[in-house]
C-alpha cells in the first residue's frame, strides 16, 4: 500500500519549495520526498556501514550473529573499507573536476582554446612562485606551462608531496609525515585507497582510517585547490558584488536557462552566449525580454562569486526549479545531478541538457562539450533554450516569489583587500574577541532533513555567538535565502561581530565560493596559523557540514579534521557498525591530528558545541573572551 505523503511543512523552511512540492503533487510529479519515503527504512546494514560487496565470495552482512564475513574480515575492516572508498570517490570527484581545470590551461597554452584566456595573470604569476616555479620577466604562457605541468604532476606518482602543501604550517605538515598520511600525488592515494580495500590487503581499520584521510588531504590540499586557483586563474578572482536569490530568479518574461553541476568551464561559457546579441534578438522575436541564466548547486555557485549571476537554489531546489514550468532549458556538467530531472524536465518543455561526456543521463540531449569549440556549442545549448520558449506553456507557469538580495565573492584575495592588505585586522579582530572565532558552513541539502533548517539554523546561533561564518556549496542559497548574506544581517549577530563586519560594510556570513573553494578556507587557515606561529589545532576555528548527503562532503569533513579543524556533521556516515572506526572518528583522531568529528543534529546544540571549542582555543592562544 502507497504510504500517506509527509506533510509538506515538515519537508522544507522555504515557501518557494512548499509551494512548488505542493504543485508537484498536484501535477502527480514524483521528486526527492517521494523516494525517500519509499525507500525507507533503509537496509539496517548498509546504515551501519557492515555490508561488504568487495568480492564474490560474499556478498556478507556483518552482525553478532556473523560477526565475520567469508574472508574473515570483522565488522572494523568492513566499516574502514567502506568508508576509505566513500572517501575515494569524493576525493575524485573534486579531483577530477581540477583536472579539467588543467586540461583547459593547457589548451590555452597551445592555442586550442580560443574561447578562454587567462584572466587573472597576475594570481597566476603569485601561484606559479608559490610552487617554485621562476617568474621574473618571463612570458606568461612560459609560467602557465610550467603550473600545468607542476599540477598534472601532482595527480601523478613521481612527487613526496602536492604542491600545495606549502600552505599548511611547517608542524601540521611534520605531523602528516609523522603519521604517513602527506598527500604524495592525487590519483596516486585515490587508487591506493582502491587498493588496500580490496580483498586480502589492508585489514587493520585504523591503518585504513589515516589512507582515507592522506586521499582526503590530496583533495583539499591538491585536487579542490588546483581546481579554486586554475578556476580563478581562467576566469577571474571573485571580488564582493551584489546578486539574487531563490525560485524568483526564474523570469516569467524571460528565456530561462539554468546551470547545474560544478565546474564553470561549461557554464561560463553558457553565461557569455547568452549575451551574445544575435541570441538575444532572437529570443525578442520569440516574444521573451531577453535571456535569463540562473545558478544551481556548485557551478551556479561560481558564477555567483565570478559573474553575480542570481542563484535559483540549491540541491533540494533543482527538481522544484523545473517546476514552476518557466525554464527552458538545463544544462549540466557533473555531480549532484539527480537522474530524476530528466524525468521532471520531461514533464515540461524543458530541455536537459548534459555536456560531459563522463557524466550522460539516458534521455537528455548530449553535447560533448570540448574547450575547442566552447562557444560554438555554448551557443547551440542556448539556441535550444531561445527556441524552447515558443513551447511553453504559459497556464502552467508559477513562479513562487520574489528574490532576496545577497552579497558574494569573498575570495581571499578580497578579503584581505578590504582588510587593507593584509590578514592583520583579522588576527586583531579574533585578539580582541570581538570575532570569537570562525566556523566554516558547508554541503548540502539532504531529505532526511528539514531542507536548509540545520544550515540556517546554525549559522544563525553562530554570528549571535560572535562567531563569523563561511559558508560555501549548497549553504549558500540557504543562508542568502534567510538573509543571512547581506550587510544587514548584522543586526543577527553578536556585538563584536557586528561592529567589525559594519565597518565593513559586509555581512556576518561571507560566501566563500563552491565545494571546491573550501580549499580557500584551508588556505586561509594555514595563513592564520602562520601568522601567530601556531599550527592549524590551535585556531579557535570549526567546520560543519548540517546536511551533507555525498561523498565530495564527507571526503571534505575528513580533510578538514585531518588539517587540525574540529568539525560537526548533522548525521554520520555509514560506520556505526565499527566501535573501532566510530571511536577514533569521534574521539581518537585528537591525539592523531588535534581534531576529531562530532555529530549532532540540533543546531543550538552544536552552535554550544563549537562555543565550548572555540573558548577552548581562545584560552590556549592566551586570549580572553
Ligand atoms: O559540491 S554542497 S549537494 S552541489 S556536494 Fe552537491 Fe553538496 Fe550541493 Fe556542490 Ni557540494
Amino acid at each position: 500500500m502507497a504510504k500517506e505523503p509527509k506533510p509538506i511543512d515538515d519537508l522544507t523552511i522555504w515557501d518557494d519549495a512548499k509551494a512548488m512540492i505542493k504543485k508537484a503533487r498536484e501535477e502527480g510529479i514524483e521528486t526527492v520526498h517521494e523516494r525517500l519515503q519509499m525507500q525507507t527504512p533503509h537496509c539496517k546494514f548498509c546504515e551501519l556501514g557492515t555490508t561488504c560487496r568487495n568480492c564474490t565470495m560474499g556478498p556478507c552482512r556483518i552482525s553478532k550473529k556473523m560477526p565475520r564475513g567469508v574472508c574473515g574480515a570483522d565488522a572494523d575492516v568492513v566499516v574502514a573499507r567502506n568508508f576509505g572508498r566513500f572517501i575515494a570517490g569524493g576525493a575524485a570527484g573534486h579531483s577530477d573536476h581540477g583536472r579539467d581545470l588543467i586540461e583547459v590551461l593547457e589548451a590555452i597554452v597551445e592555442g586550442e582554446a580560443k574561447d578562454y584566456k587567462i584572466t587573472d595573470e597576475a594570481k597566476l604569476i603569485r601561484i606559479a612562485a608559490e610552487v617554485g616555479i621562476e617568474t621574473e620577466g618571463r612570458d606568461i604562457m612560459a609560467v602557465a606551462e610550467d603550473a600545468m605541468e607542476c599540477f598534472f604532476g601532482d595527480f601523478g606518482s613521481r612527487k613526496s608531496e602536492v604542491a600545495f602543501l606549502s600552505r599548511a604550517p611547517k608542524v601540521r605538515r611534520d605531523k602528516w609525515d609523522s603519521l604517513n598520511m602527506t598527500p604524495r600525488g592525487i590519483d596516486r592515494e585515490i587508487a591506493e585507497m582502491m587498493h588496500r580495500t580490496h580483498m586480502g590487503c589492508d585489514n587493520d581499520a585504523p591503518n585504513t582510517m589515516i589512507h582515507a584521510a592522506r586521499t582526503a588531504l590530496a583533495d583539499g590540499w591538491g585536487g579542490s585547490m588546483i581546481g579554486t586557483e586554475l578556476s580563478d586563474v581562467i576566469f577571474g578572482t571573485p571580488t564582493p558584488k551584489m546578486s539574487t536569490a531563490n525560485l524568483g530568479i526564474i523570469k516569467e518574461d524571460q528565456v530561462n536557462l539554468l546551470v547545474h553541476g560544478h565546474n564553470p568551464v561549461v557554464s561560463e561559457m553558457i553565461l557569455a552566449a547568452a549575451r551574445d546579441p544575435e541570441l538575444v534578438a532572437r529570443a525578442k522575436e520569440l516574444g521573451a525580454e531577453g535571456i535569463n541564466v540562473g545558478g544551481l548547486c556548485c557551478t551556479g555557485n561560481e558564477l555567483l562569486m565570478r559573474q553575480g549571476i542570481p542563484m535559483a537554489g540549491n540541491h533540494l531546489m533543482t527538481e522544484l526549479a523545473i517546476l514552476t514550468g518557466a525554464v527552458e532549458a538545463i544544462v549540466v556538467d557533473y555531480q549532484c545531478i539527480m537522474p530524476s530531472l530528466v524525468t521532471i524536465a520531461g514533464c515540461y518543455h524543458t530541455k536537459f541538457i548534459d555536456t560531459a561526456n563522463k557524466a550522460r543521463f539516458t534521455g537528455g540531449i548530449h553535447i560533448d562539450f570540448q574547450p575547442k569549440t566552447a562557444m560554438e556549442q555554448a551557443k547551440e545549448i542556448v539556441s535550444m533554450a531561445v527556441e524552447g520558449f515558443a513551447e511553453r506553456d504559459a497556464g502552467r507557469v508559477d513562479i513562487p516569489c520574489e528574490p532576496v538580495s545577497i552579497m558574494t565573492g569573498f575570495s581571499n584575495e578580497a578579503v584581505i583587500e578590504a582588510l587593507g592588505g593584509s590578514l592583520d585586522p583579522l588576527v586583531q579582530a579574533i585578539a580582541n574577541g570581538d570575532i570569537r572565532g570562525a566556523v566554516g558552513i558547508v554541503g548540502c541539502n539532504n531529505p532526511k532533513f528539514k531542507q536548509d533548517s540545520m544550515n540556517v539554523g546554525l549559522a544563525k546561533e553562530l554570528i549571535k555567538r560572535d562567531i563569523l561564518v563561511l559558508a560555501t556549496g549548497c549553504v549558500t542559497t540557504a543562508a542568502g535565502k534567510a538573509g543571512l548574506l547581506v550587510p544587514e544581517a548584522i543586526e543577527m549577530a553578536g556585538p563584536g561581530l557586528k561592529k567589525v563586519c559594519g565597518s565593513l560594510g559586509i555581512p556576518p556570513v561571507l560566501h566563500y565560493g563552491s565545494c571546491v573553494d573550501n580549499s580557500r578556507i584551508l588556505q586561509l587557515c594555514g595563513a592564520l596559523a602562520d601568522t601567530l606561529g601556531v599550527d592549524i589545532s590551535d585556531l579557535p576555528v570549526g567546520a560543519s557540514s548540517p546536511e551533507w548527503y555525498s561523498e565530495k562532503a564527507a571526503a571534505i569533513g575528513l580533510y578538514a579534521v585531518a588539517s587540525g579543524i574540529y568539525t560537526h556533521l548533522g548525521h554520520p556516515p555509514n560506520i556505526l557498525g565499527s566501535e573501532t572506526v566510530t571511536n577514533l572518528a569521534v574521539e581518537g583522531l585528537e591525539d592523531l591530528v588535534g581534531a576529531t568529528f562530532f555529530i549532532e543534529p540540533d543546531p543550538v546544540k552544536t552552535a554550544e558545541m563549537f562555543d565550548e571549542r572555540i573558548k577552548a582555543k581562545r584560552k590556549g592562544l592566551g586570549l580572553s573572551e
